[in-house]
């Protein structure tokens, strides 16, 4: 279905049809406006920024490009489209018909989990506020506030779903999800993650790889939901998820790239000479995928979890590509889990976090092998590598032990000694802020990173994607 941009509120969900649902948004979307205005990207509210906008929902030509100031963006509410006489796919309700209204039962529970999902959305784009001030490019800039408005049709994406279904509570949920901020001492966002600051590019590249990549396995657990509207909603959202892995794979290998160009010139890899040179050196670029690899690890919940299980048994909350699995059912079966007090066999519904978790290394490690092929393609010895999952870890089995990257625990002293080595440090934060300076000419890159290969949508990458007012 084809989404219609004369609304209000563009929509496939035929909003003007539902007079009481509409109201309630209408009432929403200038406190989401306003909440744009002062925590969103600070200051580029007249620019003319290139956006793509979502035009229909199928996988074929659903976006129109064109420039667009931010507060004009077009908003929605798309779902993808419904799976005539849809069924659940697993648990205990596996084969019986998907839920086109919340069951009374799990409406605490899905409510709880939308409302999780929900506050990433607004609380990423919190994080990200400042970060255009400093784009090495107009190219970086544009893609960072693709991601931002798409970050905000996420949160729409929630707040539908806790208005439609979920009454006076769904509302003031909404309305929290608008109060809560990212790192705020009184009213944090909700996971961890989202509440640490990213103050400079290299963490946005890296939040985008790691923490955006939660995102997408999440998401696809949620795609399977019995509750239907949740998992028509989430489909489409992924597809808007796959750009955002994509800058952060781009910009940390046009990172490794600059370096390495750099490295080559200089003929060392010695991280002194190096930043003298205006680039990141890699050890430091180890050290920043460290502190966001490890704390997205932590965003999969516990290692051993019964709400995990209970989420898989109801039907509210499966695995990515469940279809992949033999087994749908999972009564039976265990992980074997590695503990600080030893291993742990975990029969397999309450391990779901850690086989999502598992699935999602996997997925992490691609990337990291790339850019360490890079290095040894150029002749150098160093290489990029994912630590331990035990490392830095504030959440599950291994929360607060003093553990190096490589898994072995190290007690606390030697810890806080080696600190600086395995996490980025205040030296290191300095330093990479140092190298955060606007470039704001078109076809023009700051000298941290290499050039984009190519434009965005076929035009050419010195073309003026965003034009600053
Ligand atoms: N920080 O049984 P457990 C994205 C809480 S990213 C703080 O292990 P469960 C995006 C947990 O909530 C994807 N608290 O947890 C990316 C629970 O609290 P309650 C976001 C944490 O329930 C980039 C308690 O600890 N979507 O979209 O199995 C940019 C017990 O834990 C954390 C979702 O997360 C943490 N890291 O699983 C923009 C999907 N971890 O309920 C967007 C919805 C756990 O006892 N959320 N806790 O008070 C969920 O499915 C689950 O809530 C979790 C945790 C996977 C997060």
């Amino acid at each position: 279905m084809v989404i219609d941009y004369q609304e209000r509120i563009p929509n496939n969900i035929d909003l003007a049809g539902n007079a009481t649902l509409q109201r309630a948004l209408e009432h929403w979307q200038p406190r989401f406006l306003d909440w744009w205005r002062d925590m969103g990207p600070s200051d580029f509210l007249e620019a003319d920024v290139y956006l793509r906008t979502a035009t229909s929902v199928d996988a074929k030509g659903w976006a129109s490009w064109g420039a667009v100031k931010m507060p004009d963006y077009r908003w929605g509410i798309f779902l993808a489209e419904p799976e005539p006489d849809r069924t659940i796919g697993f648990g205990d309700v596996m084969g019986t018909p998907a839920w086109q209204q919340v069951p009374g039962e799990h409406r605490t529970t899905l409510r709880r989990l939308i409302v999780t999902q929900g506050d990433t959305e607004p609380a990423s784009v919190e994080q990200q506020r400042l970060l255009g001030h400093t784009a090495p490019s107009l190219y970086d800039l544009r893609s960072l506030f693709q991601v931002n408005v798409e970050e905000g049709r996420h949160l729409w994406a929630m707040v539908y779903l806790l208005h439609a279904y979920f009454g006076r509570d769904g509302r003031e949920e909404a309305e929290a999800l608008l109060a809560r901020h990212s790192g705020d001492a009184d009213q944090p966002r909700i996971l961890s993650t989202f509440n640490e600051p990213i103050e400079d590019w290299l963490s946005f590249f890296l939040f985008t790889y790691f923490t955006d990549r939660d995102g997408k396995f999440q998401l696809m657990s949620l795609a399977e939901s019995g509750f239907d509207p949740l998992a028509r909603t989430c489909r489409f959202m992924l597809m808007e998820e796959a750009h955002h892995m994509m800058v952060g794979v781009n910009g940390v290998t046009r990172v490794v790239a600059r370096t390495l160009e750099a490295m080559k010139a200089l003929k060392t890899e010695e991280p002194d000479k190096l930043r003298a040179a205006g680039v990141v050196d890699l050890p430091t670029l180890q050290r920043y995928l460290n502190f966001w690899f490890s704390s997205s690890l932590d965003l999969f919940g516990a290692e051993v979890s019964s709400n995990a299980a209970a989420y898989f048994a109801t039907g509210i909350k499966g695995r990515p590509d469940e279809g992949h699995y033999d087994d749908h059912v999972c009564r039976d079966g265990a992980l074997a889990v590695e503990t600080p007090e030893g291993a742990l066999n975990v029969p397999l519904r309450n391990a779901m976090n850690e086989v999502t978790r598992q699935a999602y290394i996997k997925d992490c490690d691609s990337g990291v092998q790339r850019w360490s092929k890079m290095i040894a393609d150029a002749g150098f010895a160093f290489r990029l590598a994912l630590p331990s999952p035990r490392f830095h870890r504030t959440i599950g089995a291994w929360a607060n032990r003093f553990v190096d990257p490589s898994g072995k625990p190290v007690g606390e002293a030697a810890w806080q000694a080696r600190r600086d080595e395995w996490l980025p440090s205040a030296a290191d934060r300095a330093f990479v802020k140092s190298l955060m300076r606007p470039v704001t000419a078109p076809g023009k890159v700051a000298g941290w990173i290499a050039a984009p290969e190519r434009g965005v949508n076929r035009l050419p990458a010195d073309y003026e994607y965003v034009r600053l007012a």
